[in-house]
């Protein structure tokens, strides 16, 4: 008798969290579409095995019970119907075009295009964008990440660096609770790992006591929003007391003078007060970090969705460079980037002197890194300004749920004369679209993600389908290449020599297609669309998608051919390129793409003499200002101070829409101390009503005392609408941006203040 065959592992990688670990799965179920097993990848390069929890749950993604199977179109009385793909590409092609020719393609605007793992579909979006001349664009990454991304670009000369947690003496984390959020890779092994070793420190940044906190060697309960004064006080340290590296800063930084004066001014006492910090922790903090050899830091949401946001980039930014942390291992490095997530900030210099940058056409706020700051879209497009956004494709997001202020952003997309969502469930967002597109999963898809920054080795995981799509959804580049070919920009004639080349092999291909990218702007401008297209359908079992990968490789081997060489790919750029590209085709754990030493950060460093710029004077101007009291939102009725959007154990993004998967009791909890529950007479587990400026709900109050006194905490990614047994429609939780509101930004960036509503609680009955 023959034994079943026992079912088969399938590689992957979880999409839950950027840090898209390694995964083996089995299928399962019915219809053999379940995901039913899972364990980590023990030959994926950098996860090596680990996974969290929330990897098991990536069922609930998979088989939602409101994944879309058909292209939608709103009826008059708002109602959907389904429509055949052809109709919808026809007629959405249309629509686009007809705004573009009346109103100019800068007023179609462009939201989205990859979650935590899914980065492909964003790519060919860019030849979409280009097709119809689209100029402005924008993610989530400009409500946490784009004042860092400019702190970077002008202290560095380049919008990206990483703390080296495996090898460091000191591991810093700032707003960030690595054990719930991740962001690295193995991250609870990590943190546990430098909470056990004496001769290394964990220091944790976060009024609450964290999971990490817990954990930490030095905990600084900084008082809520209080960080710039913080971190101001540990520089101030640094430099009174004489600790920076005076040697590296000597050889590798300029603009140290107008710093040193501006941190030798600061009361340190007076500044430990305002962030309700001893001022000997402080101290021995500082000292702790200048002594260290090798000082790894991550910032995250609590400082950069919180009061002076870039501020405090710019602080932490001081903090490794004045330490002379920056290209030391255990230190923090510049990662050799397969496609980069940050573009350039455009500035250019007035006839004054003066930098002037890039601004939104209504708002005229700053651009950086190429994006509107969320906080500004809805102001984009409800006004009769002649140069509002008109119509918005939406690709992989949901920002009717998570951009601030829900209620507005749901006015605002609907006052557009078009709106596109292209994603795989009925969000809130798809629910206010005139054209729905649904998309194959990203289990029914060649998909990556360009969150790939480690450093010294760094890898790229291009994961083949586990399963043929949904029928009726198609994968994003698809879309993209058929809203292309209704548009028309791109004709037959530009793609024909590229197919004779690829037929050749892709040495032949390469050399035709930069060719061509020099010698012909239609491909230049449709480069992911040309691939798709040509090269795409040489590529093995269905992995046109990849072309864009062929691309990326190419680039990399031109940019950083010392670092792709040492990781095994050498020779001329086209063939490193070309050997990379199959070793990522080829390898369905990942692969590792470069090898770096600490001192390449260095060289990576694209500033005038290769030095790293510490005088930034908007910053200092900032830092100064500190002294009168710094930013702050009206909090006039509001004595709390709600975080809108905690990391927990269940919540990722609005990823998972199923509430089946919340596996705590109380996963929807609002957070709060002991003694504001006495304070209005709530216990563990009763109800009150949240009220901010924008919004009130009631919610459930979890008591802990790991919350500061007056410091409130809800879970991002919930009060998502998913559909019961019955197919009636629920809300499970509280979606945070019904309480936040678009004024309370920063300055500078534009990115919210979500970790600093002013809030009121009362208990309910
Ligand atoms: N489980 C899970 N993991 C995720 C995600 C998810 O949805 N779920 N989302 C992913 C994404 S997109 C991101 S951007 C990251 C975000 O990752 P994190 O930034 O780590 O996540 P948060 O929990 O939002 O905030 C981190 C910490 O900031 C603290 N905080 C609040 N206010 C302040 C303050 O005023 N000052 C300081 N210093 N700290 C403060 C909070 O107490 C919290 O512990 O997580 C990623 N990982
Ligand atoms: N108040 C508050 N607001 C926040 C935050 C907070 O902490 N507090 N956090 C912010 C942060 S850091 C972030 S990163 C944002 C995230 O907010 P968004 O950028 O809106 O992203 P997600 O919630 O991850 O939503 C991803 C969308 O992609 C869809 N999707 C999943 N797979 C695919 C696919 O293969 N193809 C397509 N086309 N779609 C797919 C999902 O159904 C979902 O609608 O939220 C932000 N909003
Ligand atoms: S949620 Fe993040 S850390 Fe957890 S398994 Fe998935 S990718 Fe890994
Ligand atoms: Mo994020």
């Amino acid at each position: 008798m023959n034994e079943p065959a026992a079912p088969e592992w399938h590689k992957t990688a979880c999409i839950l969290c950027l840090t898209n670990c390694g995964l083996q799965v089995q299928l399962g179920g019915d219809d053999g579409r379940r995901i039913v097993r899972v364990k980590g990848d023990k030959d994926h390069p950098a996860s090596k095995g680990y996974t969290c929890n929330k990897a098991l749950q990536l069922d609930y993604y998979q088989n939602g019970r409101d994944r879309l199977n058909t292209p939608l179109r709103r009826r008059p009385d708002g109602t959907f119907e389904a429509i055949d793909w052809d109709t919808a590409i026809a007629e959405i092609a249309a629509g686009l075009v007809a705004i573009r020719d009346e109103f100019g393609g800068e007023r179609i605007m462009y939201y989205g295009g990859g979650g935590q793992g899914n980065h492909l579909g964003g790519m060919y979006a860019g030849s979409l964008r280009r097709a119809l001349g689209m100029k402005y664009r924008s993610n989530a990454l400009a409500q946490e990440k784009t004042g860092q991304a400019w702190v970077n670009q002008r202290t560095l000369g380049s919008t990206f660096w990483h703390g080296d947690f495996h090898d460091c003496e000191v591991a810093l984390f700032i707003g960030k609770n690595p054990w719930q959020s991740h962001g690295m890779q193995r991250a609870r092994a990590v943190v546990r790992q430098i909470a056990k070793d004496e001769g290394r420190s964990l220091i944790v940044i976060d009024p609450r006591t964290s999971e990490t906190a817990e954990l930490a060697d030095f905990h600084l309960a900084v008082t809520p929003g209080r960080d710039a004064w913080c971190l101001a006080a540990l520089l101030a340290v640094i430099v009174q007391e004489g600790l920076a590296d005076a040697d590296w800063l000597a050889e590798h930084a300029v603009g140290l003078e107008e710093v040193v004066k501006t941190l030798l001014d600061i009361s340190i006492a007076d500044y430990a007060e305002i962030a309700g910090l001893e001022e000997d922790l402080i101290r021995r903090t500082a000292r702790r970090i200048a002594a260290a050899d090798g000082v790894a830091i991550y910032e995250d949401l609590g400082v950069q969705m919180s009061l002076n946001s870039t501020l405090n980039s710019y602080l932490d930014n001081l903090l490794f460079l004045l330490t002379g942390n920056l290209g030391r291992a255990g230190g923090v490095n510049i990662p050799t980037a397969m496609v980069p997530i940050f573009g350039t900030t455009k500035e250019f210099r007035d006839d004054d002197g003066a930098i002037r940058q890039e601004l939104s056409p209504v708002t005229q706020s700053r651009i950086i890194s190429d994006l509107v700051p969320c906080n500004v879209i809805p102001d984009e497009i409800v006004t009769d300004h002649p140069d509002r956004f008109r119509a918005m494709v939406v690709e992989s997001s949901n920002p009717a749920h998570s951009l601030a202020d829900s209620e507005r952003m749901r006015e605002a997309l609907s006052a557009l004369d078009l709106l596109v969502v292209i994603d795989v469930a009925m969000t809130e967002t798809a629910r206010l679209a005139d054209y729905v597109l649904p998309a194959a999963s990203q289990f029914e898809k060649w998909e990556a993600t360009f969150f790939n920054f480690e450093f010294p080795r760094n890898h790229f995981h291009l994961r083949a389908p586990l399963l043929p799509p949904l029928p009726g959804t198609l994968a994003e580049p698809e879309i993209h290449s058929r809203l292309i070919e209704a548009i028309g920009s791109v004709g037959e004639e530009d793609l024909a020599p590229l197919r004779q080349a690829a037929a050749e092999g892709r040495e032949a291909f390469a050399e035709a297609f930069f060719a061509a990218m020099a010698a012909n702007p239609k491909v230049a401008g449709h480069a992911a669309h040309v691939l798709h297209r040509t090269l795409g359908p040489t590529l093995p079992e269905g992995a046109e998608a990849a072309a864009g990968i062929w691309l990326a490789a190419q680039l990399a081997a031109r940019k950083y051919p010392e670092s792709l060489a040492r990781a095994g790919y050498a020779g001329s750029a086209i063939q490193a390129g070309n050997a990379l590209f199959e070793a990522i085709l080829t390898n369905p754990s990942g692969t590792h793409f470069s090898l770096d030493e600490p001192a390449e950060s260095l060289r990576r460093v694209r500033l005038p003499d290769g030095k790293v710029d510490l005088c930034l004077p908007e910053m200092l101007e900032e830092l100064r200002g500190l002294a009168s009291g710094g930013a702050m939102p009206d909090t006039e009725g509001f004595p709390l101070v709600l975080q809108a959007g905690e990391r927990r154990s269940y919540t990722a993004q609005t990823l998972i829409r199923d509430p089946g998967w919340l596996k705590s009791n109380n996963a929807t909890a609002l957070v709060i101390n002991p003694a504001d529950a006495a304070g209005i007479g709530v216990g563990d587990g009763g109800r009150a009503r949240l009220s901010t400026r924008r919004g009130s709900v009631e919610v459930v109050v979890e008591v802990d005392p790991r919350m500061q006194p007056g410091h409130l905490s809800l879970p991002n990614g919930l009060g998502l609408s998913y559909p019961d047994a019955d197919g009636r429609d629920k809300i499970t939780g509280v979606a945070p941006n019904e309480l936040t509101a678009v004024e309370d930004r920063d300055d500078f960036a534009g990115t919210p203040w979500h970790k600093f509503v002013p809030a009121r609680l009362e208990k309910i009955g």
